[in-house]
């Protein structure tokens, strides 16, 4: 793979069997052109942040290297929800699938397609934790440390699967 960097992938679900669906979609990143999947935290259940009135969520974080452009990677996560019967329907609503492009190596992105760091990464306990359960030592592109962010991060509402199976190992 020429001039790869590793991207760090969000992965939520809250309809249709929603542990499976994140199981699934973990294979699946590891299938992307031009990609692998170097890891993965566990799976994690999430109380629903916007609309209380939807399941919990499962969250887990991917950190998959890559030797696509940040768009390419972009439109290969949407195929891959688009598979997963992902209908857009409202912001933060309840869905199958949904797979967001969290950082990408030390890339600062802000276009109409894509905004990289993911502007929720440093305040939502369900991104951070998976995160730094695989990558403790990261430092975030405005160089604050993610250990700092989880030191300062409440895990309500967050709660580790002990009993599901972890694809990669
Ligand atoms: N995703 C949302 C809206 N709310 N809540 C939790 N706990 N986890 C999510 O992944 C999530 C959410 C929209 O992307
Ligand atoms: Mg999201
Ligand atoms: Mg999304």
């Amino acid at each position: 793979m020429a001039a790869a960097v590793i991207a760090y992938i969000g992965l939520g679900s809250n309809l249709d069997d929603p542990v499976r669906q994140v199981q699934t979609a973990l294979v699946e990143l590891g299938e992307i052109q031009q990609s692998c999947l170097l890891k993965h935290s566990s799976l994690y259940r999430s109380a629903p942040m916007g609309r209380a009135d939807q399941p919990d969520y499962i969250n887990a974080v991917a950190a998959v290297e890559t030797a696509l452009a940040p768009h390419e990677l972009l439109s290969q996560l949407q195929r891959l929800e688009a598979r997963h019967q992902r209908v857009r329907r409202e912001r933060w609503g309840a869905r199958t699938l949904d797979l967001d492009l969290l950082l990408f190596g030390a890339a600062v992105i802000d276009s109409e397609q894509l905004c990289v760091p993911h502007p929720g990464l440093a305040a939502r306990n369900f991104i951070l934790i998976p995160l730094y359960e695989i990558a403790p030592d990261l430092i975030l592109p405005d160089n604050r440390g993610l250990s700092e962010l989880v030191q300062g991060c409440p895990r309500t509402g967050l709660q580790r699967l002990e009993n599901v199976d972890q694809p990669l190992s």
